[in-house]
């Protein structure tokens, strides 16, 4: 019988980051649990870390890559693929131009070094400006703001849990979801741990959640209205002179523009329009202000709406305005071993971020981050003229699930000239491929966290060495990138992945180091992909050894070292300000010209009056977003796709729990509808329902045996995809009003 052996990886499923100790006998997986010694998550694990065996083991998931035959997909070997793309790729770009290629990429990318260290390479070499990611169905009005206040789009403050005495949570629902913009494993244990010691936790949300079910107060907020309540609340630190920012004073602009622009907005006027009442918004106000060490946290109920933008940047100001920035305790700034642009650079000054540098061509939407919101995807496809979309890329993605009106994007998917995907399944979307190109299973790929370090409640390097080796003739990603890069770039299949790496390297090597360079790259000489991208990263990072200047600083070396004692600790959270600021001003600029301007959106609508019925997303902690419903040990148990009603709102619309509903909506391009499983729940709001995104798997042409067995389904596709936060481009995904009735039993 072959020996157990004891692996130390990541966990790459979602923004948690826990260390898992998975242990495998010959290529099988025996068992995965959390990894007791790692310095940042301590041993949590939720159930998706242990689905990682039956990822792994999925007889679904795509081992070879398939390629489109007479209108079918079939396997088809590796070089058989890169022929199909090095010819078809370059004739669309030929003929049509550079920005008729286009690429999505999706959520998985930002927990793959693989993934994200190399898309960029991507991206330049396509030039193309149709470029679109699940940032704009995510946090992309997270960006805006902190790219606007702090000068850069990955200064994110969070909250300093272990040190905080009262925590305001907006639209998020980390018991479920694990944190977002927010990297905190056993959020529930690190929220017991801050009430033990006296502290508070609140909560506002249309519905009482798992994280408000933990919190000491739960509050019902009108979807959508999150930028009205804080406005009512900035309104009052000003009217009761609560405004004292303290040790930022002094790195402040814009105090006085903030206190003219909530003129109007006193909690009495909002009250209405976002349900909660006067007196429970100054209060809210009040204790954010006079609790020493407090922070208010929004994430994706507040994102996706259509004043996201607003809403998160008013986050941001109360906590400027009651000095809880980067303070302990507060909302602090982590700071990253490696990858960050804020730690980058001349210190608390830059260039800032710049908005619109372009706009799509059919609706006009600015360009944000690079990227056009992932709404207008199918219009560009659509619509005929110049710069018209003509083939695609997407890479770990799934519009036709995640992404508003999915049913409008397939369509669109099938009028391509080339389609190719990067992924580890075919489905809803890779369906539309004429080239599959499959991913090593995740317990086969190295794993360093790019975005999360920049996000972690704590400061920590970790590193994880695959499980299991790639099968037969699989590339890593990184690879596969490249070579996707090269055929983009017009340069064909002639260099390998290594050349192609190690000429990118020399030249990021040279760009950033000048004189030098050559001493940097013969230090780093030996390594190749992601680890030698880590090695340069870590080394010439805040903590790093400064290629022989630090001696004790961080080596990819003494990082892979820690892997097995649980990784690196960095120390809590301390405060950056003014050194982590990159705006042109080198201030924290409170009150930018385009948030204020966007107020006046707010004003015109201060009166609007309540839809009877609107629909909110849900998360599951067996479920992530749209692909880990083929998975045995996740998909056992109830059905999880269900809209949750309220038993009023059941009686009114005469709805029974356990019965089918049909949920319609009405767009600009018409009504739709889907026929839902109703589940009573007094955890709602009335006059809100809620029903999970990522579901609808009964789509032809999809290889997901479980998945398509029990196919839920898809809100996507009621929600109107012209629907966007302007600044942001972000999608509109909560607060739709839609009806319903019963469909009869089910
Ligand atoms: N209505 C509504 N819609 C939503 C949301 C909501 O709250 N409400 N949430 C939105 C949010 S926050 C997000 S982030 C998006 C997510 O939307 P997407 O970015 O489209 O992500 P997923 O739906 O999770 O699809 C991930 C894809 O990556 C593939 N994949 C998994 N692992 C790998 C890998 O290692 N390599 C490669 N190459 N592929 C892999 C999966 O098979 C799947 O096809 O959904 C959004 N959609
Ligand atoms: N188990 C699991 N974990 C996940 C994911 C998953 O699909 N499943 N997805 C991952 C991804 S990609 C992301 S981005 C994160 C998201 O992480 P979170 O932001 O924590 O996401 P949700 O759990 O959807 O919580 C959003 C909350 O907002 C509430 N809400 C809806 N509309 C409004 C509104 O208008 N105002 C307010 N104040 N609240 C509102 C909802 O009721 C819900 O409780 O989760 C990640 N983790
Ligand atoms: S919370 Fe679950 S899915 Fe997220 S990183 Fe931890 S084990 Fe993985
Ligand atoms: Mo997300």
């Amino acid at each position: 019988m072959e020996a157990t052996t004891t692996h130390h990886r990541i966990c790459p499923l979602c923004e948690a980051c826990c260390g898992l100790e998975i242990q495998t006998r010959g290529a099988k997986v025996v068992s995965i649990r959390g990894h007791a010694a790692d310095v940042f998550s301590a041993g949590y694990i939720c159930p998706k870390g242990v689905a990682l065996k039956d990822l792994h083991e999925d007889p679904d998931r795509l081992r070879q890559p398939l390629v489109r035959r007479q209108g079918v997909l079939v396997e088809a070997s590796w070089d058989e693929a890169w022929a199909e793309i090095a010819t078809r790729l370059p004739a669309v770009q030929q003929a049509h131009g550079r920005h008729a290629v286009g690429l999505v990429v999706g959520n998985p990318a930002a927990h793959k070094i693989g993934l994200l260290g190399y898309i960029p390479r991507l991206t330049k070499a396509l030039g193309s400006r149709n470029v679109f990611t699940a940032a704009t169905l995510d946090q992309m009005p997270r960006h805006v703001s902190s790219g606007l206040l702090f000068g850069h789009w990955m200064s994110v403050p969070v909250p300093d849990i272990a040190r905080a005495e009262l925590l305001i949570v907006l639209g998020a629902n980390p018991v479920v979801s694990n944190g977002s913009m927010w990297t905190v494993p056993d959020f529930r244990g690190k929220a017991r741990a801050l009430q033990a010691r006296g502290g508070r936790l609140i909560v506002i949300d249309p519905r009482r959640t798992e994280t408000a079910a933990l919190a000491d107060t739960h509050h019902f907020i009108r979807p959508g209205a999150d930028a009205f309540l804080l406005l009512g609340m900035v309104h009052t630190l000003f009217e009761e002179q609560l405004v004292r920012p303290g040790r930022l004073e002094p790195h402040l602009k814009g105090v006085a523009d903030i206190a003219a622009a909530v003129q109007g907005f006193a909690p009495e006027a909002v009250a209405p329009r976002c349900g909660l009442d006067a007196a429970t918004i100054r209060s809210l106000a009040r204790d954010l202000a006079r609790t020493p060490r407090a922070s208010l946290y929004a994430r994706i109920g507040s994102c996706t709406q259509e004043y996201g933008t607003l809403a998160t940047w008013l986050v941001d100001v109360l906590n400027v305005l009651t000095g809880h920035l980067d303070k302990p305790g507060g909302a602090m700034f982590p700071k990253a071993a490696a990858f960050a642009a804020n730690t980058a650079g001349r210190p608390g000054v830059g260039r800032g971020v710049p908005l619109a540098r372009h706009t799509s061509r059919v609706s006009g939407a600015p360009e944000v981050m690079g990227e056009l919101p992932i709404g207008c995807l199918a219009e560009e496809i659509e619509t005929p003229g110049p710069g018209q979309i003509r083939a695609l890329l997407t890479i770990a993605t799934n519009p036709v699930l995640s992404a508003p009106h999915g049913k409008r994007l397939a369509a669109a998917l099938d009028r391509l000239d080339f389609m190719v995907s990067m992924d580890i399944y075919l489905n809803e979307t890779t369906r539309h491929a004429d080239v599959v190109l499959p991913a090593p299973s995740p317990l086969e790929d190295l794993h360093y966290d790019m975005p999360f370090p920049q996000l972690s409640w704590r400061n920590h390097a970790r590193y994880s060495a695959p499980v299991f080796a790639r099968g037969p003739g699989q590339p890593a990603e990184w690879e596969t990138l490249l070579r996707l890069a090269a055929v983009a770039g017009g340069r064909g299949l002639a260099a390998s992945a290594e050349q192609l790496d190690d000429e990118y390297f020399g030249e990021d090597v040279r760009r950033q180091f000048g004189a030098r360079a050559d001493a940097v790259l013969a230090a780093t000489a030996g390594l190749r992909g992601p680890d030698r991208l880590l090695e340069l990263a870590l080394r010439s990072g805040p903590y790093g050894d400064g290629f022989g200047q630090a001696a004790e600083g961080l080596t990819l070396a003494r990082v892979q070292a820690a892997t097995a004692g649980g990784g690196i600790d960095l120390g809590p959270l301390a405060p950056r300000v003014p050194e982590l600021l990159r705006t042109p001003s080198g201030c924290i600029e409170l009150a930018p010209g385009p948030l204020l301007a966007d107020l006046q959106r707010c004003r015109a609508d201060l009166a609007r009056a309540p839809a009877p019925l609107v629909v909110i997303g849900r998360r599951d902690v067996r479920s992530n977003n749209s692909w880990m419903h083929n998975l045995p040990v996740l998909a056992k148990g109830p059905m999880r796709c269900t809209a949750l009603v309220h038993p009023q709102d059941a009686q009114r619309l005469g709805l029974r729990d356990g019965a089918l509903a049909r949920m319609r909506s009405h767009t600009g391009r018409g009504e739709r509808s889907i026929d839902v499983l109703v589940q009573c729940s007094a955890e709602m709001m009335p006059g809100v329902v809620s029903v999970p995104h990522g579901w609808g798997h009964d789509l032809p042409g999809t290889r997901l045996a479980l998945a398509s067995a029990r196919p839920g389904a898809n809100l996507n596709d009621l929600l109107d995809e012209d629907l966007r936060d302007p600044l942001s481009g972000n999608a509109v995904l909560g607060g739709v009003a839609v009806e319903m009735q019963p469909l009869g039993q089910a």
